[in-house]
């Protein structure tokens, strides 16, 4: 198409950013900004890396799992010690080297969306080397199986099949409007002084605010304080569409990787089922999508976010009909938004420039996009995907961006916007 880009003009640059950011070991989201090893980050990377170097995409995932805990999770950050005064919290925040159970890197104790599973059976098929494939997910099926255990045995505190995030950092989407009434009813006055260290790398109006940021400290000294352990009392415990139905993709992901290691897919698909199905609690007809239940109220948030959009990913959802409908109607790109602002444009908070309460990330573009591909789509899914390469190529592959302008945002050379726009670009 003329004045585009070419696709191996996308790729040269987008992979020149992921090697940039490579440590030998793993990739950092961004340098600066981010200079550890975050989770969700690192499944969207070996996405986008496993068309250049499926053994680079293992190594990424693998990685991530060194720092898995015995109770199986997969921490939100593995971090790199040597750069404990680069972010916070920092490694010296979580002390998780005095609790049991905690590898020997240190780590954050949270969370973040499963979508590793996923990303592992991705680059297990992207791999020509069928040797080297089979032992990767013979290595990586057991820790994946043990992360959706712990989200299942452990995270599962609303009485529902659904898993719940216990700090809106474990979203992934920290300060989506999704959290603003549960956090409302938290102090802002941690013990621990915050050092803003991500001010010196990104405008403070582009950030979370000074109140979220006590108030996000303030909930992590509690979780930290009660040494990690899920209980049904925690100051802050909701169902997230995301989560949930990365978990449910990851699940029949898992299902592919356990026919391949001579496992039982059936438990998997079993649970794929049972999740899809619960998620419909989350479902708000008013607004034609997903929101968040907050278990401690028991109420929906009735906010439209791009997270309510995610559901499509899911071959056999009921709502589809109604989320295609949704996506494309003013909330979100109806008014000829080029990617998915992250919160409904109609609504009177809405900021284009704000992290989680508008721009458009191209992660989540991609999620949608695929979930809109899936359900019927696939010319809005193209547009999207041709947006999101044209403009990450445009702008340095940008954190994030104005979705209505494409005018960049955030830190640049961001790591999964270069994985993603190889994805589409390929
Ligand atoms: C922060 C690393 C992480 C992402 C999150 C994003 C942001 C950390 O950066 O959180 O300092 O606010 O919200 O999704 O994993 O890229």
């Amino acid at each position: 198409m003329s004045g585009r880009p070419d696709a191996d003009a996308v790729v040269r640059a987008a992979v020149a950013v992921l090697d940039r950011n490579w440590t030998g070991s793993h990739t950092l989201p961004a340098t600066g900004l981010y200079p550890h090893q975050w989770s969700w980050d690192s499944a969207f990377i070996a996405m986008g890396l496993r068309h250049r170097s499926p053994e680079r995409a293992e190594q990424e995932l693998e990685s991530l799992l060194a720092g898995q805990w015995a109770d199986g999770r997969i921490p939100q950050i593995v971090y790199d010690p040597r750069r404990d005064d680069d972010y916070a919290p920092g490694a010296t925040f979580w002390r998780s080297d005095e609790l049991p159970g905690t590898p020997s890197v240190p780590t954050a104790g949270l969370v973040q969306p499963p979508n590793h599973a996923w990303a592992a059976w991705e680059v297990y098929r992207a791999d020509p080397d069928a040797d080297r494939a089979a032992d990767f997910a013979r290595r990586v099926y057991p820790p994946l199986v043990a992360w959706h255990d712990y989200l299942t045995g452990r995270r599962t505190l609303g009485r529902s099949p659904l898993a719940c995030v216990v700090h809106p950092w474990e979203s992934g989407m920290d300060n989506s409007p999704l959290w603003d009434e549960a956090l409302a009813r938290l102090p802002d006055t941690p013990r621990h002084k915050v050092d803003r260290l991500d001010l010196r790398h990104a405008s403070a109006g582009e950030r979370p605010s000074a109140k979220e940021y006590g108030r996000f400290f303030w909930l992590a000294e509690q979780y930290r304080d009660g040494d990690c352990q899920d209980r049904d009392d925690l100051p802050f415990l909701l169902e997230d569409p995301t989560v949930n139905t990365l978990l449910a993709r990851s699940e029949l992901a898992l299902a592919e990787l356990a026919r391949v290691v001579g496992a039982d897919p059936g438990p998997h698909r079993e649970h794929h089922e049972e999740v899809t199905d619960a998620l419909d609690a989350l479902f708000e007809p008013a607004l034609g999508l997903h929101v968040a239940r907050d278990v401690t109220t028991g109420a929906l948030v009735r906010r439209a976010t791009v997270s309510g959009l995610t559901p499509l990913l899911l071959p056999r959802l009921p709502r589809a009909t109604t989320l295609v409908a949704t996506a494309l109607g003013p909330r979100f790109l109806g008014g000829g938004a080029l990617m998915v602002p992250s919160y409904d444009v109609t609504a009177a908070d809405f900021d284009a420039g704000q992290y989680w309460r508008g721009p458009a990330w191209f992660n989540m573009t991609w999620l949608v996009a695929h979930g809109l591909r899936l359900h019927g789509e696939p010319g809005t899914a193209d547009r999207l995907e041709q947006n999101l390469r044209d403009l990450a190529l445009e702008h340095d592959f940008p954190e994030y961006v104005d979705p209505a302008t494409g005018a960049p945002h955030g830190t640049r050379k961001f790591s999964w916007t270069a994985a993603m726009a190889i994805d589409v670009a390929v």
